[in-house]
């Protein structure tokens, strides 16, 4: 099988946007941002009184189920504009995506490659970085975050469609982890044998939070599941905008999203730093995501879910070690590479990010609890 990033582009790009309703002549259609996992580009028009737009290349490989992802963004984003109109809100395209839709009427356009296309209204004079480099920033983090948790929690009618079943259930995670290792498919393991062992040490610490949901002691709620920082735009001042790249935005448990924020913004490092001794829980940038995080929901979360928050930063790095490693093990199927054993090299640095995040662990905690 092909790695699960290879496309094959037969259209021109100009043949695609022709097929969604756009205002203004198309100049230009240029790649765009540093995502894993979709395509991306901006594309620019000619008249100044049109809107430019970003036009994405869903990978359907990853999200198998492009007729209800759209569906579920399409809720999420109409919900979020209704609340923040009646909230009397200004700017209110910089404040949320804006799908746009084909000229048949539908939320993407499905070439004969077999590409699904998308497109929203680009947001002009914003900004997302892949690196944070202050405590104003990680506050902006946690409060796009905390935000948006407050905007969806009431969306009305039927839950969102698991766009990815269990995408951060652990349990599942380390099962299929497991299989693989067993499997071993294109003989990587004995060079990995020690990162497997440090993994699978930990394997029952990590299954708590799938086990207290299932208990009933903390409740599911709608998350965004993708947390980076370059998921969130910010304005010309670092003040937030929004948070994009909604495509996991589905049921699931609230410290996934905050611990996602931590495990890629707190890093003092990269998330595939090739040197070790940069990386490390920055905890100043800890304390501002809990920090911003926590003055947008104090309000909605329980007792028991607050008390999960550091765990969740524990347990999101935990469980990208697993599927940067999982992937290695694959012969690199689902994350765009770079090089050779990027894999290998982005679950080390996770794996050196955990075991400081292990060496604060009391600190972490203080540090919620006297929020
Ligand atoms: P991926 O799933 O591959 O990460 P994203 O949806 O996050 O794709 O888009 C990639 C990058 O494009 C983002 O990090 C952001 O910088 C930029 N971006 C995405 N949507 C918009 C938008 N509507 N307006 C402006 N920039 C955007
Ligand atoms: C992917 O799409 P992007 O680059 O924002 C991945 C996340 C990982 C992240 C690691 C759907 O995010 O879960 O944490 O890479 N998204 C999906 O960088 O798997
Ligand atoms: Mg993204």
């Amino acid at each position: 099988m092909n790695s699960y990033y290879q496309i094959i582009i037969a259209m021109t790009p100009e043949q695609i946007t022709n097929q969604f309703s756009i205002d203004g002549t198309v100049a230009t259609i240029k790649p765009f941002g540093n995502g894993l996992i979709n395509t991306t580009y901006k594309v620019r028009t000619s008249e100044s009184d049109a809107p430019n737009y970003l036009l994405q290349i869903i990978n359907h490989h990853i999200f198998q189920n492009v007729p209800e992802l759209t569906r579920n963004i399409e809720r999420v984003t109409s919900h979020i504009r209704e609340k923040l109109e009646a909230q009397g809100a200004g700017d209110i395209d910089r404040r949320v995506l804006t799908p746009v839709k084909t000229n048949d009427g539908e939320g993407f356009y499905k070439d004969d490659e077999g590409n699904y296309w998308r497109m929203f209204l680009f947001i002009e004079g914003a900004h997302s970085y892949d690196q944070l480099t202050n405590v104003k920033q990680a506050e902006a983090g946690g409060r796009a975050f905390g935000q948006f948790q407050k905007l969806v929690s009431d969306l009305p009618g039927d839950p969102l469609y698991p766009v990815i079943p269990g995408f951060h259930d652990t349990e599942m995670r380390i099962k299929n982890f497991k299989e693989r290792v067993n499997e071993n498919p294109v003989g990587r393991l004995e060079e990995v044998q020690q990162d497997v062992n440090f993994l699978l040490e930990r394997s029952d610490e990590y299954k708590k939070i799938i086990q207290m949901g299932r208990e009933g002691k903390i409740p599911q709620r709608i998350v965004h599941q993708d947390t980076k920082f370059n998921n969130v735009l910010l304005d010309e001042n670092d003040e937030v905008l929004c948070v994009i790249d909604l495509d996991t935005v589905m049921p699931g448990y609230v410290c996934y999203d905050i611990g996602d924020a931590i495990r890629n913004g707190a890093n003092t490092g990269k998330e595939d730093d090739p040197n070790l001794d940069n990386v490390g829980i920055d905890m100043e940038l800890f304390e501002g995501f809990i920090k911003g995080f926590l003055q947008e929901t104090r309000d909605i979360l329980s007792a028991e879910e607050k008390a999960t928050l550091a765990f969740g930063a524990k347990l999101l790095t935990y469980e990208q070690t697993v599927r940067f490693l999982d992937d290695y093990l694959n012969g690199d199927k689902y994350y765009k590479i770079e090089y050779a054993n990027h894999n290998l090299v982005r679950a080390r640095a996770q794996m050196k990010l955990l075991q400081t995040m292990e060496e604060n662990w009391n600190a972490m905690q203080r540090i919620v609890e006297e929020q």
